[in-house]
């Protein structure tokens, strides 16, 4: 197994859920850790909690993805500091609506557009050139069972996730002259902030999502994501799906 002590890991979307739990998880084995996001209260919040439990450094970087400078300047300004990663997870996305195509917002299209594909490009173009610099390290991405199983109501989300499968794919293609290794992990139901985010911050809807059934958590998911990185160099896992055991499809729950 790779030792992740004093390697730097690069965590789009750290605010909460998924990449929250990864900051966390990386840093308690001794890692740095550059966390981004749209909310400075929480960037701040998580960076001191973290430097204090686990005594390794966080460099916070509050910014919105889907920001095409903001996104340069954040590739610049970590070769500036000399912040080359070694993990790099690219992880800020969401979900917006369950409307048929037909009642569909154009609204939410764009956000989910542009964050979970030009945001994810816009994250991958500023960092990648640092990686492939050093030539070593694990991309991982954020895909989602949504990117090979359509679902009702999932129309333009389950688009922008077939997007990242197709990306992640490429990307490892594009990288085969490197040491970098890329994978997309592909969750089922995952209980973050994910479907409050969909729903408009409407907790009752949230929640029906995961009733009558146990969902993943996120520190699950960090969990696989570790294992997917640090075990053999190589060894390259280039996607994979996982659900909660009530989960058998995008669509398809064991409710009790
Ligand atoms: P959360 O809503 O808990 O976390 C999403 C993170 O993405 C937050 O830190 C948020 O930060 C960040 N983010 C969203 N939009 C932007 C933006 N425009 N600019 C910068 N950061 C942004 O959800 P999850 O942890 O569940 O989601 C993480 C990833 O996992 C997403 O790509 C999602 O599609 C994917 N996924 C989730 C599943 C689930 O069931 N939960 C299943 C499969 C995949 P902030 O708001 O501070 O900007
Ligand atoms: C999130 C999981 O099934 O709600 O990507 O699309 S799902």
């Amino acid at each position: 197994m790779i030792d992740v002590k004093n390697k730097l890991v690069v965590i789009t979307g750290a605010t909460s859920g998924i990449g929250k739990a990864c900051a966390y998880l990386y840093a308690k084995n001794g890692a740095n850790i550059v966390i981004t996001g749209r909310r400075a209260e929480r960037l701040s919040h998580i960076t001191n909690d973290i430097e204090s439990k686990y005594g390794v450094k966080v460099y916070p970087f509050c910014f919105d993805i889907t920001d095409r400078d903001a996104c340069e300047e954040f590739g610049l300004s970590l070769k500036e500091k000399n912040l080359y990663p070694y993990f790099f997870i690219n992880n800020a996305g969401l979900a917006k609506g369950v409307a048929p195509l037909q009642d569909g917002s154009i609204d939410d299209w764009e956000e989910m557009i542009d964050t979970n594909i030009k945001g994810f490009l816009y994250a991958a173009k500023a960092v990648l050139p640092l990686m492939i610099e050093k030539n070593e390290g694990c991309i991982i991405n954020l895909g989602s069972i949504a990117g090979s199983q359509v679902y009702p109501g999932g129309n333009v989300y389950n688009a922008t996730k077939f997007a990242v499968r197709a990306l992640s794919l490429a990307m490892n293609m594009d990288l085969l002259k490197t040491n970098i290794r890329v994978s997309s992990i592909e969750p089922g139901a995952v209980e973050t902030e994910f479907s409050l985010v969909r729903f408009n911050q409407d907790k009752e809807k949230a929640d029906n999502v995961y009733k009558g059934f146990t969902p993943l958590h996120a520190e699950d998911i960090a969990e696989i994501i570790y294992f997917m990185t640090c075990i053999s160099e190589n060894i390259n896992i280039q996607h994979l799906l996982v659900t909660p055991t009530a989960q058998r499809s995008a669509s398809l729950f064991n409710r009790g």
